[in-house]
């Protein structure tokens, strides 16, 4: 059985969308990352970045002791391996579908996430809110720029690295068919190839059962300063920061 350390956001979606999409059993551990469960000392010794997604292999390919991952560019790579499916095994083909995997993680969601940080969270948090301005032009011309060059790709082929469904298509749709949310609506009409890709990755079984994954989680009402305290673990963090968070959860004993 393989335990997903998960919180039900676009980087924790990869990862069950991949085991929904292999048929492989899991079993979600949640980690309130707006609560602070990423600095618990347990969380920490498998994902010491304090991000989620992780997960912990019982039955690890090649056997042995328990396999902890973090990062999930290199969790769904080992999915892949583990289960034979989503990544070729052909040099050539394996490294066309990794590029993409790594465009991904380096760019798509980095630049999404920021985007999102400074068009949407930051006049919750920025002390001058005229400052978010270059931020918000910064990320989300960057986002614009990304969605052209999906747009390019997939107007001359089916899938993001070719004719086959995989994982750079598994890593990638979960932040992708946000783009309108995050931009506009309007933004589809400027990049077709992709809204097809989206759709068409959105009907598959795996790609909703792994999206609905643990949804409930982040479901519960909020008061204003019960989600002013999240803003507070999750934004502005810096090296003195995590190390209290990490003490407070290792004085509550977690
Ligand atoms: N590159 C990482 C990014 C993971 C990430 O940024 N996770 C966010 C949620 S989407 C998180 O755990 N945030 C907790 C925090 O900021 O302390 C991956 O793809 O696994």
């Amino acid at each position: 059985m393989i335990d997903v350390h998960y919180w039900p956001t676009p980087n924790g979606w990869k990862v069950t969308i991949m085991l929904e999409e292999c048929g492989m059993d899991y079993n979600i551990v949640p980690v309130d990352i707006g609560g602070g469960d990423q600095f618990s000392a347990k969380f920490l010794q498998i994902s010491p970045n304090n991000r989620m997604p992780a997960i912990v292999d019982n039955d690890p390919l090649g056997g042995g002791e328990p396999l902890a991952l973090f990062e999930s560019g290199a969790i769904l790579e080992y999915l892949a391996e583990k289960s034979g499916q989503f990544l070729p095994t052909n040099t050539a083909e394996k490294y066309k579908v990794l590029q993409w995997v790594h465009w991904q993680m380096a760019n798509l969601g980095p630049m999404m996430g920021n985007a999102n940080h400074f068009k949407n969270y930051g006049k919750n948090i920025a002390d001058d809110p005229s400052q978010l301005e270059y931020g918000t032009k910064r990320f989300v011309g960057e986002v614009d720029r990304l969605a052209g060059v999906m747009d390019a790709q997939l107007s001359a082929n089916q899938y993001l690295a070719g004719s086959s469904y995989s994982i750079a298509d598994i890593i990638t749709w979960p932040w992708a068919f946000l783009l309108g949310r995050l931009i506009d609506e309007k933004v589809w009409e400027t990049f077709p190839n992709l809204k097809r890709w989206v759709d068409e990755v959105a009907e598959r079984p795996a790609v909703q059962a792994g999206r609905n994954a643990g949804s409930e989680l982040g479901k519960k009402e909020l008061t204003e300063a019960q989600e002013k305290a999240r803003r507070e673990i999750l934004f502005n963090q810096t090296n003195d920061k995590v190390r209290a968070a990490r003490e407070a959860a290792a004085k509550a004993g977690a």
